[in-house]
């Protein structure tokens, strides 16, 4: 079915947003025709006077403001009502919102907007926001709203757009919560997701790379969760347990990027793992490419030229295991 997948203001403007691509991935893996609309990258490269500082990481809070939402929705109404047209004009029947704290104020305005245009769009709200269940409730407390999804997208998102197609309704599944003609409906907890080989790439054909503030990076997540929890540590009450791809499909994905867009494939790895090592460093040395890590010191990923595990440095410390590391392959295909 005809999907639009939306990023609302805030996110950061160095590379594309990663969960809307990984879920535009499995969309389109599975049939369905997406539209994606990135407007944060948009809003942030032609920022109004008075909002210039808006995106800078230590501002984000200042979009957890309803007053100051509303007052960047009326500075920017030619903007959003443009907007409003071209994601209508997809005929995307299911409208899913990429959803983190800082974005959830701009992505229920615009949601607003849609509905009162079209009511017969289901518009779905999914990403990190919405993995916290007081955030859930308070999300749905506003009936624009037609579901959320509270885990990890991959395989429910794909699920519900295939049976909305079918039925014309919105399937309560596990970890979702569904508004029904009977009133809001609990699909119960979030099914873990264990195997990222199985997940479909990421997709970043829709997205204006073009705009992005480093052109030639495109992110990866290699992994989710962490097998420490650290009480200070922001990735294991996201994510339950630890998953990882193992190199071969991590390189797999690196090289599709890297033949479908014009980037270098630089990448944010996350969570390197023994058999990833090892993996990696075998396609490396087979196709000739060279892995360098320009800036981080996270040296555990890497391997000297005739394959030998560097594991110092980083490795030795506790923090490993849901740290991002920049990589760039240089090289040809
Ligand atoms: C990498 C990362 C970043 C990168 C993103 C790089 C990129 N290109 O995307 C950068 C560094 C930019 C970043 C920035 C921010 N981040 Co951040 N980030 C993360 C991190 C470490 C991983 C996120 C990720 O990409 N995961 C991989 C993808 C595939 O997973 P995902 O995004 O969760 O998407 C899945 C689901 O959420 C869901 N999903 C996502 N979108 C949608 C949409 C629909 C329709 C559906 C159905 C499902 C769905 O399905 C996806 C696939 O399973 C998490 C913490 C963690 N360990 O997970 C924090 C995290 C997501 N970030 C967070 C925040 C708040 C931010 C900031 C807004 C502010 C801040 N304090 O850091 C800033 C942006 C501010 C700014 N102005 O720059 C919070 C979100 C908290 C919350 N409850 O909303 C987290 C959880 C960290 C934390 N605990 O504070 N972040
Ligand atoms: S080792 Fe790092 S990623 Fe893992 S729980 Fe501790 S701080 Fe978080």
């Amino acid at each position: 079915m005809k999907a639009a997948l939306i990023q609302c203001p805030v996110w950061w403007t160095v590379d594309p947003p990663l969960g809307l691509a990984q879920i535009a991935g499995c969309l389109s893996h599975a049939g369905h025709e997406v539209s994606v609309f990135d407007l944060n990258i948009e809003l942030a490269k032609k920022r109004l006077p008075g909002y210039e500082n808006l995106w800078n990481w230590e501002q984000f809070q200042f979009w957890n403001h309803p007053g100051m939402v509303a007052r960047f929705f009326r500075d920017n109404a030619a903007f959003f009502e443009g907007q409003l047209e071209r994601i209508l004009r997809t005929e995307a029947g299911l409208i899913g919102f990429s959803v983190y704290n800082g974005s959830q104020l701009a992505s229920l305005e615009l949601a607003r907007r849609i509905k009162r245009a079209d009511a017969r769009r289901k518009i779905v709200f999914g990403g990190q926001y919405l993995f916290l269940e007081d955030n859930a409730e308070s999300i749905l407390s506003d009936p624009t709203v037609d579901a959320v999804v509270r885990g990890p997208g991959d395989e429910v998102f794909p699920e519900m757009a295939a049976a909305l197609e079918k039925s014309g309704e919105l399937p309560v599944l596990p970890g979702t919560t569904v508004r029904t003609k009977e009133g809001l409906k609990n699909g119960g907890p979030v099914k873990p997701l264990r195997d990222l080989d199985s997940v479909p790439f990421a997709d970043f054909s829709g997205f204006p790379l073009g705009l992005y503030d480093v052109q030639e990076r495109l992110p990866i997540h290699g992994s989710r969760g962490c097998v420490w929890q650290c009480h200070f540590c922001s990735s294991h009450p996201f994510w339950t347990g630890y998953s990882y791809m193992g190199g071969d499909r991590l390189f797999a994905e690196l090289m599709e990027h890297k033949r479908r867009y014009p980037c270098e494939a630089g990448n944010d790895f996350r969570a390197p793992s023994q058999p990833f090592r090892s993996q990696l460093s075998r396609h490396h040395l087979r196709g000739g490419e060279r892995l360098a890590a320009p800036s981080q010191a996270h040296e555990q990923a890497l391997h000297d030229a005739d394959g030998r595990t560097r594991a110092q440095g980083h490795s030795r410390r506790r923090h490993r295991h849901d740290r991002q590391l920049y990589v760039r392959l240089s090289g040809r295909n």
